[in-house]
């Protein structure tokens, strides 16, 4: 069933074709969501409840929840889940809260004070899906760094339920993070109506969060149109898992499934180091894809994935690197001396009991990571994707001595006369 590649009969161009992700080379989507931005930006709120009636079925009144509907919604869910959203919260709050760091001011000449301050983004949008699965997890993933980063404003948008509502779970990370409105937009509309701002949705200096292929699409064109600027491109989810006979075949065959049941344009790659285990793991797939409940599109993303074989661990990192995966999971027992070979990758987890559902949700660091290939030049979201750092400089008098006729000399060298003033003229002072 899997598509099975030994590494060593792979030509350069193979290889670049297999690590390559385009999911819309043809530009297709991007007419359609030209269309939606446009009608957004100039009829606003009425266009966005015309959205709402084509796309998620339902006819709304106002565009938004309250606190009252949320903390009603947040109230029917369990105590368990509630608990388990808790420790969710704290994990990753814990996590985050160590990325905010001062830096030391640096004294480059005597008398010449450099240093750098944090502040937070003002106003930030977080898009949360809710497609064929509802994440209040990447509420969570994103309400939390934006709080640490101290935003000042934080919009919330997600589609509506065919009821007019959002899920309970949704609601309660709302109450976690004490936000207190939620807009009910999904798809693209979403991401413009917080580019542009309607009656109703505030405009926001950064949108954040994953989506479907128009809410991507929709990302990276607003980024082009507007002075709104997005988290990073993020395409389908998908995982690299690095297995060698050490391995649990059960284990591996567990978390490429656990990539697969996101969506069908999912990518689950198993790059191994025994054929033989390669068939074990092909083997576990089938046995445990019967009997989940997302069988149908965990079964065709698992037909757009593939095993590559591979004599060793060495090469098994370098394919690795080349894919550069949002996630990579390496199940062997010498996954100490790859650390330091992992190059290009979102988020890694180490051994054999690290799933990567439990950093999908729990154990602190972020889901929220560069996807198709973006590993290879992008980060996960953090706190730092919302504040900005922010240069300041101090000069007296003894370092305007020191530091003058360099300034002096380049600024001539440049040819810009007026540069070389500004320093003259204090010198002389
Ligand atoms: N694997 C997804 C995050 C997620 N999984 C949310 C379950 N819920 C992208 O990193
Ligand atoms: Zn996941």
């Amino acid at each position: 069933m899997l598509k099975t590649y030994q590494y060593k009969d792979l030509t350069k161009e193979q290889i670049q074709e297999l690590v390559n992700r385009n999911t819309d080379p043809n530009n297709a989507i991007q007419d359609t969501v030209l269309q939606i931005i446009n009608e957004v930006k100039t009829v606003g709120d009425a266009a966005l409840k015309s959205y709402a009636k084509q796309f998620d079925k339902v006819d709304l009144e106002k565009l938004y929840l309250g606190q009252e509907e949320i903390d009603e919604l947040a109230s029917t869910i369990s105590r368990d889940q509630m608990r388990a959203l808790e420790i969710a919260f704290q994990n990753i709050y814990k996590f985050h809260q160590t990325q905010l760091k001062r830096e030391r001011t640096v004294e480059t000449m005597p008398g010449v004070k450099c240093w750098r301050e944090v502040r937070p983004i003002e106003k930030v949008g977080l898009y949360i899906p809710g497609g064929s699965a509802v994440l209040p997890s990447t509420l969570l993933m994103l309400g939390i760094p934006a709080r640490i980063a101290g935003c000042r404003e934080i919009v919330v948008c997600s589609p509506p339920q065919n009821n007019g509502k959002i899920n309970g779970f949704v609601a309660y990370c709302l109450k976690l993070l004490q936000i207190n409105k939620i807009y009910l937009v999904g798809g693209a509309q979403a991401v413009a109506a917080m580019a542009y701002g309607t009656e109703s949705i505030p405009k926001v200096n950064k949108i954040f969060g994953p989506g479907n292929q128009f809410v991507t699409k929709a990302k990276s064109l607003i980024q082009g149109l507007t002075d709104v600027s997005i988290d990073m491109p993020a395409g389908p989810s998908e995982v690299l898992v690095i297995a060698d006979d050490t391995c649990n075949p059960a284990f591996v065959a567990a978390d490429l499934l656990a990539q697969a049941e996101h969506g069908i344009d999912s990518q689950s790659i198993l790059v191994c180091t025994s054929a033989e285990i390669a068939k074990n793991v092909e083997a576990e797939v089938e046995k445990q894809l019967e009997v989940l409940p997302r069988k149908e599109l965990a079964e065709k993303a698992i037909q757009n994935s593939y095993f590559v074989i591979t004599e060793n661990l060495q090469e098994a990192m370098d394919f690795s690197n080349l894919y550069a995966p949002e996630h990579l999971i390496l199940e062997t027992d010498e996954w100490k001396p790859l650390i330091n070979k992992v190059l290009n990758a979102g988020s890694v987890f180490l051994g054999h009991l690290t799933p990567e559902s439990a950093g999908d949700y729990a154990s602190g660091t972020n889901h929220t990571l560069p996807t198709s290939g973006f590993a290879r030049s992008y980060s996960g979201v953090s706190v730092d994707s919302f504040v900005k750092k922010i240069t300041f400089q101090h000069i007296s008098e003894e370092g305007l001595q020191q530091i003058g006729s360099t300034v002096e000399i380049l600024a001539e060298l440049e040819g810009l006369q007026a540069h070389k003033n500004a320093v003259s003229i204090r010198k002389k002072d």
